[in-house]
């Protein structure tokens, strides 16, 4: 089998600098060796042995260099530096709209050829471009959502401005996510029983409402305490994918995580998944053998001290492994 990994150093869908620097943590840690091992051909890029770049700061051309020649020996794109003013309360919406845009070529061009579009995030606005890229391959795909947060606020009831906290609403194609430049690129493509949540607990008000007007399936942290985490993945499992036929596309935010095993994100919340719970996630849906796409999101190198960004750097690694197959027998 073949991963095609999509480095993302991308954090313009929140507000903390860092997250951008994940990809290459990660990489840096021995990812690439590490999914060999379990037999994977790793292809950094779908044209060279070099992880895609997305572009995660404007480049600015002001200096009326016109440079619009994108260079031939990479896939960088070259975003203009835009005026980025909010839209309604979206922060910065051109360039996650751009950025997206490219993250779902490049997965779908990935899934394309048949292989694993493995994801490095940058923070979880990056979903919008990595679920639709899938979908484009996969139209049947479900999507299970491991996260401490539901990501599901729309432009009108979004608080932060955050765009890394509305990815599943654009996905769904929600109230006044009609709006441009997304909508330029992006049609819904998700509907609301095709996805699930395991680990969620800190939900927006207006994140509730959204959910139950919807019926969509979600398991917080006290089904995980009521039910244990192999029932939950299984209930899971039965709501998005009950003949387990169905492709599955995984994004896990390693906010899911207890801040204890993964301390080195932007939003931690107490009381999260243990090291073993995050992880038994990861191993069974393998074991499905439906798993068709994988995101990794929200490590930030760049927040606590190092030991805190070992472990949640080692976290991402382990993820990313036993999503590929890593068994502890
Ligand atoms: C919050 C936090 N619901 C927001 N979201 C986060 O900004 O919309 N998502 N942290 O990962
Ligand atoms: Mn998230
Ligand atoms: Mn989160
Ligand atoms: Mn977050």
């Amino acid at each position: 089998p073949t991963v095609g990994i999509v480095g993302c150093p991308f954090s313009g869908g929140q507000g903390r600098t860092g997250v951008d620097l994940a990809p290459n943590k990660l990489i840096s840690a021995g990812l690439v060796d590490q999914l060999t091992s379990l037999g994977w051909e790793v292809h950094y890029n779908s044209q060279e042995q070099k992880y895609i770049d997305i572009p995660f700061n404007p480049i600015s051309t002001s200096s009326s260099s016109s440079s619009s020649s994108s260079s031939s020996a990479s896939s960088e794109v070259k975003i203009q530096k835009l005026p980025d003013e909010d839209i309604g309360k979206m922060k910065k919406p051109r360039l996650v709209s751009a950025v997206n845009e490219k993250v779902s070529k490049e997965v779908e061009e990935i899934a394309k050829k048949g292989w694993l579009p493995l994801t490095l995030g940058g923070d979880h606005s990056l979903a919008m471009g990595t679920v639709s890229g899938t979908k484009a391959k996969y139209p049947d795909a479900c999507l299970i959502w491991v996260d401490a947060h539901a990501d599901i606020n729309t432009p009108l009831s979004t608080d932060s401005g955050n765009l890394h906290g509305c990815p599943v609403s654009f996905l769904l194609g929600l109230e006044g996510t009609d709006v441009a430049p997304f909508n330029e690129w992006l049609k819904p493509c998700l509907k609301p029983e095709e996805i699930v949540y395991i680990g969620l607990r800190d939900i927006d008000g207006p994140e509730k409402a959204i959910l139950k007007k919807h019926g969509i399936k979600a398991f917080s942290m006290h089904h995980v305490d009521k039910y244990g985490i192999g029932k939950v993945v299984e209930m899971a499992l039965d709501h998005v994918n009950p003949d387990r036929s169905k492709p599955i596309h995984l994004s896990y935010d390693v906010d899911a995580l207890d801040p204890i095993v993964a301390p080195s994100t932007g939003t931690p919340v107490r009381g999260g998944l243990s090291f073993r719970e995050g992880h038994y996630i990861t191993e069974a849906l393998a074991e499905t053998g439906c798993l068709v796409s994988v995101d990794i999101m929200e490590v930030n190198p760049s927040l606590l001290d190092p030991n805190s960004v070992e472990k949640t750097v080692a976290a991402g690694c382990s993820l990313a492994r036993a999503s590929l197959g890593e068994t502890l027998l």
